[in-house]
């Protein structure tokens, strides 16, 4: 009989903000409450008009929430911008979009920071209080910032992401501090659980949201000691990124847009990978097992039934 991960034991996710935080949410929603970690990447996190910002932890906390922008993919929908016209019309910073709603939980998280809590304290409070019946883990509480190296010199992740909408090419990328990084007690937890069924790397951009967490010191070494089947989910459709700047990020960095390139992208700490159906062509001869599955996550339901079929995916390679 095949068993799944749904039928019982814990998750891990390592995810980005919008891809990342779509897909978790489908894997709450059929795992038992309690049982998916979500380590998140903060490589992208900056302080902003005094506020720290942590943009991939609350596209994923509101995404687990059910209060996220659906749309956009990240912010809080229903939300108001009173606030950012005030900032506008006093002449300060508003390339970046801070909605009310969002600034609350920006408010709160500063505050908490500057009284000593660390990331994973506020973070799993901020999604206890927001009813996320998963755990939400910063990657590291300590500083990691992605600095992405282009032909326009050194920016800031938020400069190259939002200010400059992604245009500059982009030659290299740098994650400051990630050296001295140590991932929270709580993932370290969920990855050494005698529980633990899967590792899912969420459809994130692998660049900007997965390497910086694969890159903490013995985070790769204890993804390879655990045994358990570790998947990635292809970020790309036919070869291309839905959104974001993947494309010309693979392009521009040497790595083929297909799923040997992100298999020989992630190396040996994948397992096995999910691609879109679009792309069952590449699903041949790469060196681990690949499957092919709608990926495209529209709404709830597309959510969902991915959520079932990797999981089944992930149970039948446990049991091979
Ligand atoms: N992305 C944008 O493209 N423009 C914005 O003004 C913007 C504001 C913003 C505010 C809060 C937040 O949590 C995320 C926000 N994002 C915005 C998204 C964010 O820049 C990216 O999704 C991530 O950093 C990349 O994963």
């Amino acid at each position: 009989m095949m068993t799944t991960a749904t039928a019982s034991g814990q998750v891990v996710a390592l995810s980005g903000g919008v891809g990342g935080a779509r897909f978790v949410a489908g894997l709450q929603a059929v795992l038992a409450p309690g049982a998916l970690t979500v380590v998140v990447n903060t490589g992208d996190d900056f302080d902003h008009l005094g506020l720290r910002i942590c943009p991939d932890i609350d596209s994923v906390v509101y995404g687990l929430a059910g209060m996220s922008d659906e749309g956009r993919g990240w912010g809080r929908a229903h939300e108001t911008w009173n606030c950012l016209e005030v900032l506008t019309t006093l002449g300060s910073d508003d390339w970046f979009a801070l909605g009310d709603r969002d600034m609350g939980v920006h408010l709160y998280r500063s505050d908490a920071l500057r009284r000593g809590h660390c990331l994973s304290e506020v973070t799993c409070s901020i999604a206890s209080r927001f009813g996320v019946v998963s755990r939400v883990v910063p990657m590291t509480n300590s500083e990691v910032t992605t600095v992405i190296l282009t032909d326009d010199g050194e920016l800031a992740f938020q400069d190259f992401f939002v200010r400059y909408r992604c245009e500059p090419r982009v030659r290299g990328l740098r994650y400051d501090g990630v050296s001295r990084a140590a991932l929270p007690e709580a993932a370290i937890d969920a990855l050494q659980s005698p529980d633990l069924r899967a590792v899912f790397i969420a459809p994130s951009n692998p660049f900007l949201s997965i390497d910086p967490i694969l890159a903490i010191p013995g985070v790769r070494p204890m993804l390879r000691a655990r045994g358990v089947p570790i998947i990635g989910v292809s970020p790309l459709i036919a070869g291309r990124a839905i959104k974001g700047p993947l494309t010309s990020m693979m392009d521009s960095l040497g790595v083929e847009r297909s799923a040997r390139g992100l298999i020989a992208h992630y190396g040996d700490v994948v397992d096995a990978l999910v691609v879109d159906s679009a792309d069952s062509d590449q699903a041949s001869a790469v060196g681990v097992p690949v499957r092919c599955l709608p990926t495209l996550m529209t709404g709830a339901a597309e959510r969902v039934a991915l959520a079932r079929q990797v999981l089944a995916f992930a149970g039948e390679l446990a049991d091979a």
